[in-house]
């Protein structure tokens, strides 16, 4: 309704021209006559914005006077992906901004296709940060996300010979959809020593001293609601020499070159995502990036707080801060030495205000993911809060020592300093105690992470600390951008387009399951979809695939838990018996095409090799005469948000398929389901609750179960260990030089049969091979198909990042949205 009311909007087609004109001609400086689609991509995104800021001025008054309590989302990753779209739907002006282009002779799709994405993330993480802030916006609450502003997002993948190579990705040339606040600037210090004195009353009183000083400086990105003027803002952080610290001294002796070094120093903390998920490498200016961060946006935090004049002791009433993941840990100690050392409380009313302050949430349960600093570093970077960190602990260790009295082992089990050589900072123990909830991400992870990683603090805190919020996913961005026909068939059956506000609502079309023009138009919008696929892979890789194979897609990023090395040897073994049969029996074959895509971190040495054995038989089957349409295998370039936005929708089975007890959730899975397709999976992350909601006849699940995966895994060890049979042949074609060169592949074989199999790819093989063969059996009967693929989506309500928002917001953050009246 607000879109009647709205002041913001175009009143119509012709006033959008003539903003798209004007910036064309005195932003962009050009003439209309020599308007190329990146111009008119530029036009259009600046007068979306010119709409975006008024209401984001609006919204920020609002809350503001409102003075009610905020929500901080503080990520180290946002994988936004591109914004026009997004932003044209949610104004609820897509409409308007197409017979426009087309007037000035655009198509708006070529028009979109222009934008570069925004890649500020590396998979999972990053992009469930992106859907939450969609989500806040969209449900009115008054959130802010804070981040950095890489100069470089995670790098462009280029495959070359069948080797993944990285190539920066350099995405801010032209980007209409950040405003520099050069006014909003944060002095962050680093380095320097602790003095302390005691004071009057006898209170010691620390002072952070000396060092170096780098300037912060926000970057504001206005984030739209769907169907709403609620329009939050995402502050991202640029790092820059600070005044003072560009060196006049050497300026004027001369020495000009090393003082623009010191600059481009200062410049180097916020120029680079590091490109690892789900592995931590410990390097310091990793460290330096998230104090600068941590640091710009507390000080922001405390400022706006301040403004409302009210006492410390409210500002967990009026301040709620989310860490997405341990990357912000640093925030807690930040906060109290805030409290402390700057504004005088005591040390316990602070760690009160501290705690009540921050929510952790977990996104991992693998060794290797757990960040951990040395101390040498912490003491080098950030004296003064390693002293708090040690005084945190301190009391802590207290506090459980009065509960478990004489526990030694206990003591050192949850101490945030781990006694190694050298000691190290335990960041998740730090979230942990430095929080009020600690949530996973799936039932399952919350369940394993409080059995395992974290059960100690169980016993110390108590369960009620620990909590469930199961991920989801923004059904503006992943049904209704990515899959328009599907959205507008919905639509057209649920009566409105209320069901991308309430996802609940496309439990309507199971009505018409049965309606026989309803499934035609569902296949027919599927099919389309991977005509389009079809189309990209045949520009992109020069294979021609039938679109009425069936598509088989597995897109994330490349990790040995997520086995895609089990994928690609079932496709090897697929091939070889293709390849046993004769031509007659070949014809009664399900044809496949195989799609993977994702990116390996680049110091990941497995990783690659999981590619190159992908593109190797890609490079031997798609050439085989003998298998022509029955087997494809593609490796797509380059996966991204956008191209996510294609590829899902054209699929009609997607692999999430990693070793029970090791994907937290998975968010892609809720993405496939929700654009029909179907699922082979393991027991793990979210695919468990997706099973219980679509129900089991509508998903193919194989293999061990979490419960069993850690006895599988002694016995590899210590019991009698066989590679499954299958698979030993598929070890053999590869070493008989199948797929080139045996020892480029030999790491990949040498994992499951000599070095004791961690991921149980032989152990689930048997079952994944029979399972994928259900898989085939149940795609030939496509009525059958089709009304799984329509009771899935009809039963996905559950996994709206809607609904994953108002868990936080309730569970954990106790805010509320905020009234907007129509304007
Ligand atoms: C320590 C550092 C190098 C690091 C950087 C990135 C550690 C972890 C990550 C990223 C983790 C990540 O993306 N986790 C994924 O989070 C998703 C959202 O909750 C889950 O759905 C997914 O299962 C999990 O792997």
């Amino acid at each position: 309704a607000w879109l009647a009311h709205q002041t913001s909007g175009f009143k119509d087609k012709d006033g959008f021209e003539t903003e798209v004109v004007r910036h064309v001609e005195t932003t962009l400086a050009r003439s209309m006559y020599n308007c190329d689609e990146q111009a008119a991509y530029s036009a259009c995104s600046l007068a979306f914005r010119d709409r975006l800021i008024l209401e984001w001025n609006r919204t920020q008054q609002r809350q503001t006077f409102a003075d009610s309590k905020r929500v901080y989302y503080l990520s180290l990753e946002f994988l936004m992906g591109r914004a026009l779209d997004n932003a044209m739907l949610n104004i609820g002006q897509k409409d308007v901004a197409k017979a426009g282009l087309a007037e000035l002779g655009f198509r708006i799709e070529d028009v979109i296709e222009q934008e570069h994405d925004a890649a500020l993330g590396n998979g999972g993480l990053g992009r469930l940060a992106a859907c939450f802030l969609d989500s806040l916006a969209s449900l009115n609450y008054s959130a802010w996300g804070y981040g950095l502003r890489y100069r470089y997002g995670i790098f462009k993948q280029e495959i070359i010979d069948g080797y993944q190579v990285e190539v920066p990705d350099y995405w801010l040339d032209f980007n209409p959809w950040e405003f520099p606040r050069h006014d909003v600037t944060v002095d962050i210090q680093f380095y320097g020593h602790v003095t302390k004195r005691t004071d009057d009353n006898g209170k010691t009183i620390a002072t952070w001293e000396g060092g170096e000083i780098v300037k912060a400086v926000a970057y504001d990105v206005p984030i739209p609601g769907y169907a709403t003027p609620s329009t939050n803002n995402l502050r991202l952080w640029s790092s820059k020499a600070a005044s003072g610290e560009f060196d006049f001294q050497k300026f004027n002796s001369g020495d000009y070159e090393n003082s623009v070094a010191d600059q481009q120093r200062a410049e180097t903390i916020s120029a680079v995502l590091y490109p690892n998920d789900n592995l931590d490498r410990g390097k310091e200016l990793r460290l330096k990036q998230q104090y600068f961060w941590v640091a710009a946006s507390l000080y922001d935090i405390v400022r706006r707080f301040k403004k409302s004049r009210r006492p410390w002791k409210e500002f967990p009433d009026q301040v709620a801060i989310q860490l997405n993941d341990t990357h912000p840990t640093l925030a807690v100690v930040e906060l109290q030495r805030i409290l402390v050392d700057l504004e005088g409380l005591d040390w316990e009313e602070a760690w009160n205000i501290v705690t009540n302050t921050f929510g952790y949430t977990n996104h991992t349960v693998l060794p290797e993911a757990l960040e951990k600093w040395s101390v040498p570093l912490f003491q080098h970077l950030l004296p003064r809060h390693l002293q708090l960190i040690y005084d945190i602990n301190l009391f802590f260790l207290q506090s459980v020592e009065r509960k478990f009295p004489k526990d030694r082992e206990m003591l050192a089990r949850v101490s945030i300093i781990e006694e190694s050589q050298p000691k190290m900072v335990r960041m998740a123990h730090l979230a942990i105690v430095g929080s009020h909830k600690v949530n996973g991400v799936a039932e399952l992870h919350s369940d394993l992470i409080k059995t395992t990683i974290f059960k100690d603090f169980v016993e110390v805190f108590g369960p009620d600390k620990f909590t469930n919020v199961t991920n989801g996913i923004t059904p503006r961005r992943w049904l209704h951008q990515a899959n328009p026909r599907l959205s507008e068939l919905i639509s057209s059956k649920t009566g409105s387009q209320n069901f991308l506000k309430d996802l609940t609502e496309l439990a309507k079309i199971e009505h018409y399951k049965d309606d026989k023009a309803f499934r035609k138009e569902w296949a027919e919008i599927k099919y389309a979809n991977k005509v389009r696929l079809a189309k990209h892979i045949k520009k992109t890789t020069g294979v021609d695939v039938n679109p009425s194979a069936l598509f088989d897609v597995q897109v994330k990023r490349i990790h040995e838990y997520k086995r895609q090395q089990m994928n690609i040897f079932g496709v090897i073994h697929r091939y070889l018996t293709l390849k046993s049969l004769s031509p007659e029996e070949r014809k009664k074959f399900q044809p496949r095409v195989s799609i993977f895509g994702g990116k390996a971190a680049p110091g990941y040495w497995m990783a690659k090799q999981i590619i190159h054995l992908i593109n190797a038989v890609g490079a031997v089957v798609n050439n085989d005469k003998d298998i022509g349409d029955l087997l494809k295998v593609i490796f797509l370039e380059d996966y991204n948000v956008s191209k996510a936005e294609m590829i899902i929708p054209a699929s009609d089975l997607s692999e999430h398929i990693s070793t029970a007890g090791t994907e937290a959730s998975g968010t892609s899975n809720m993405k496939f389901v929700l654009n029909g397709g179907l699922i082979i999976g393991t027991c793990d992350g979210a695919n468990i609750e997706i099973t219980r909601e679509i129900g089991e006849q509508n998903i193919f699940l194989f293999g061990n179960l979490a419960e069993d995966v850690e006895d599988i895994r002694h016995n590899h060890t210590y019991g009698s260990y066989t590679v499954d049979p299958d698979l030993v042949k598929v070890f053999e074609a590869i070493e008989k030089g199948t797929f080139g060169e045996p020892n480029d592949f030999m790491g990949m074989i040498s994992a499951v049969r000599d070095h004791g199999d961690f991921y149980l790819v032989s152990d689930d093989f048997h079952s994944y091979i029979e399972t994928q063969e259900l898989v085939d059996k149940a795609y030939r009967d496509q009525e059958g198909w089709i009304t799984k693929s329509i009771e899935s989506v009809a039963r996905m309500g559950f996994f709206s990042s809607d609904r994953c928002i108002n868990e936080y917001a309730e569970g954990i953050w106790n805010i509320e949205p905020l009234a907007v009246k129509d304007q």
